[in-house]
């Protein structure tokens, strides 16, 4: 069972890297649970401080920045920006969204290691590490690569195997190679800082695998105890590199913390600069007092660092609250494939916000729907819109819209009394009630999709009644009985209005003016009395549209389209052929030819006919490119061709001569032509 509900949260998102903007993966791993979540909470009267932030160190950044031929600074600044905007148009509604290059942050993270280094808390090492002498660097985490020793991906990084998960150092990995350079490191003296995780384990044992038995998801239970029972090692918390906070000792010139070191301290800067601005000297509250629940969302990826890095981090510094809860999900693949930043494999959220206007809560309602809460799962376009066509649209939208037209048309919008109750009614009404402690306790357990169905369910419960009364057919001849109908149906739209907030906040802002009521109290959600007869309502807008198959189509084409670039990328050339000599390579008469007509060959599709002036004689030449150009399109072209290749019959024509071409790695074929119009006939060398 979970604990019970505190009165005061701290909730934390993983910060994302700030080398690219943030796609479908990410959202429905971290942010719109996290979001969910928060929102409940704030209904039911809770104290919460919820912050997200851009992760701006590391090497992910600085590796972009290279390959752009930019600066790390410009690099964080641009997604910073593209992440931060996303977030807000999709609702998310933190409190803060912070980033790691703010002198706070660096403030925080510095003073955070000179209290762990004054009271003797880290060890110091001097180790040989990799180097690369050609680009005289020492290469941290990923800027190395080898094969991981736990599940032989050859390309896993100098701090961790993104395959299995676990965390490496960068002597760990086989066939290690830089990505710098792509030579094989030499081996170089370097003195860092290192947390003695080891010195951990017997607390880590009784606070996570005796304490946390019950209360954290299987997965994350698992995978931390996985880790304890290796083994742990002390851990370095320093780099040799120039992009981060610099550590704060003299000896340490040209070093920096440790990403995952400075990263998750990120969370207690964007507590402390919120309270900066906002005149509140109590920052502590959310870190140092024991009635402040502290619960991490993440991705599976960062599970080892926010349930064991991180607090033994915590535990070491001694003055702060441990995470009581890490919900990590797993991931969530596209189209039956793993979602790749590299390979443009993703629905990115700024694009899904451009192309999909107004449409904020089908993406949130999708993605919560297939959360992968507890295995990895799928995103489909045609989920997608199977989802808001036949849940959305044909269940809540369809409830509600016939609800307000109906009162519009019958009742000029004023809400009708109720009166007498059938045995049906009473039991819908007693059902309304039951489902704030029924969504709530789902959330409560971290169990987003359970919750989203209980709420869906509610307004199937509506949808069935309104059908199955049909308030339309009655009308004429019973009109006392409508009046309760569609009384009955109103506080159902209003109960949805209130319990789908933290599902779908724009479509409950909507329904709320629709309905003219202002409500966020959760446990009003179960309430039949939320509209009182009398009241007024007002027009009715639509809440969710119909998404037609050509959006979808357009969606799908898209990522053929990114499948087909990244085929071309990959494919191989094919290897060089022999030597000829000089003498070889006069054999062949290459010419500029003038196309002057083109058919289609009659039931082929890949041929056309071509009449050409070769400068000696016209005559006709068979080409297999009619998949790529209109025959009206090449007439009066110059192309180059082969013309002493012996005349060959081809579906009835005699084709004397070879039209050259270039063939892209997928296939498709291209012309090629001279620079210039030259004289038809001029030999090509
Ligand atoms: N930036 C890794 C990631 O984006 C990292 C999370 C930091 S949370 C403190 O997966
Ligand atoms: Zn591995």
């Amino acid at each position: 069972m979970a604990n019970p509900l505190k009165k005061r949260y701290t909730v934390t998102t993983a910060l994302p890297y700030a080398n690219g903007p943030v796609h479908i993966g990410h959202l429905a791993g971290v942010y719109v649970p996290a979001d969910i979540f928060v929102r409940y909470l704030r209904a039911t009267g809770r104290e919460v401080f919820f912050l997200g932030g851009s992760d701006e160190h590391g090497v992910p950044i600085t590796i972009k920045a290279r390959k752009e031929h930019t600066t790390p600074q410009a690099i964080v600044d641009r997604y910073h920006a593209i992440i931060k905007k996303s977030f807000e148009e999709l609702g998310i509604s933190f409190d803060i969204y912070s980033r790691t290059s703010n002198p706070t942050h660096h403030a925080t993270a510095a003073e955070f290691f000179t209290k762990l280094y004054n009271e003797g808390k880290l060890i110091e090492k001097t180790t040989k590490q990799y180097y690369d002498e050609e680009a005289k660097q020492f290469l941290a985490d990923r800027y190395i690569i080898g094969t991981c020793p736990h599940c032989n991906n050859e390309k896993a990084y100098g701090d961790q195997c993104e395959a299995c998960g676990t965390s490496l150092n960068a002597t760990d990995l086989i066939n290690p190679r830089s990505t710098l350079s792509g030579n094989v490191p030499v081996m170089k003296e370097t003195k860092h800082w290192y947390l003695p995780l080891n010195e951990y384990e017997g607390w880590l044992k009784e606070w996570i695998l005796k304490g946390h038995k019950d209360d954290w998801k299987t997965n994350v239970y698992g995978q931390c105890k996985s880790w304890i029972e290796q083994g742990l090692q002390p851990r370095a918390v320093t780099r040799d590199l120039d992009w981060g906070v610099k550590v704060p000792l003299k000896e340490a010139e040209g070093k920096v913390l440790y990403v995952w070191f400075d990263a998750p301290i990120g969370y207690i800067s964007a507590t402390k600069e919120w309270c900066e601005a906002n005149h509140d000297s109590n920052w502590e509250k959310w870190w140092k007092d024991e009635e402040t629940e502290l619960v991490h969302f993440i991705g599976k990826d960062n599970i080892v660092f926010h349930c064991i890095i991180f607090p033994c981090m915590l535990k070491a510094e001694g003055s702060y609250i441990l995470p009581e809860n890490v919900p990590a999900n797993e991931f969530l693949n596209l189209e039956g494939d793993k979602i790749s930043t590299s390979r443009n494999w993703a629905i990115w959220l700024h694009e899904y916000l451009e192309e999909f206007k107004g449409k904020q809560d089908v993406l949130r309602y999708m993605l919560t729907s297939i959360a992968p809460e507890t295995k990895d799962s799928d995103f489909t376009w045609a989920d997608f819109q199977a989802k808001n066509n036949n849940e959305l649209l044909a269940i809540f939208g369809n409830f509600v819209n016939r609800t307000v037209v109906l009162t519009q048309k019958y009742y000029g919008g004023i809400v009708p009394e109720m009166g007498k109750l059938t045995d049906y009614e009473k039991e819908v009404l007693e059902k309304i009630k039951e489902f704030p402690a029924l969504i709530g306790g789902s959330i409560e357990k971290y169990r987003f999709r359970e919750a989203q169905a209980e709420l869906m369910n509610l307004a199937r419960l509506g949808n069935k009644y309104l059908t199955d009364t049909e308030p339309w057919k009655k009308q004429k001849e019973d009109p006392e009985a409508v009046k309760t109908i569609l009384h009955v149906s109103l506080q159902i739209c209003a109960c949805l209005s209130v319990l789908c907030e933290p599902f779908l906040p724009f479509t409950a802002a909507k329904l709320q003016r629709m309905l003219n009521i202002n409500i966020h109290d959760w446990n009003e959600g179960g309430r039949t009395d939320l509209l009182k007869a009398g009241d007024k309502i007002n027009a009715p807008e639509y809440l969710f549209e119909k998404i037609e198959d050509e959006v979808i189509a357009a969606q799908l084409k898209k990522l053929e389209d990114i499948k087909k670039a990244n085929q071309m990328a990959n494919a191989a050339v094919e290897p060089a052929k022999e030597d000829i000599s000089y003498d070889d390579f006069q054999t062949m008469d290459l010419r500029v030819c003038t196309v002057l007509a083109a058919e289609k060959v009659a039931k082929t599709k890949k041929l056309l006919k071509l009449k050409v002036d070769t400068g000696v004689d016209v005559r006709e030449v068979v080409s297999g490119i009619a998949e790529y150009y209109e025959p009206e399109s090449l007439v009066g072209k110059q192309v180059l061709m082969l013309i002493n290749l012996k005349a060959k019959e081809i579906k009835g024509t005699l084709s004397h001569g070879m039209v050259l071409m270039a063939e892209n790695a997928n296939g498709e074929l291209s012309l090629l032509q001279p620079q210039k119009e030259v004289k038809p006939g001029s030999s090509v060398r």
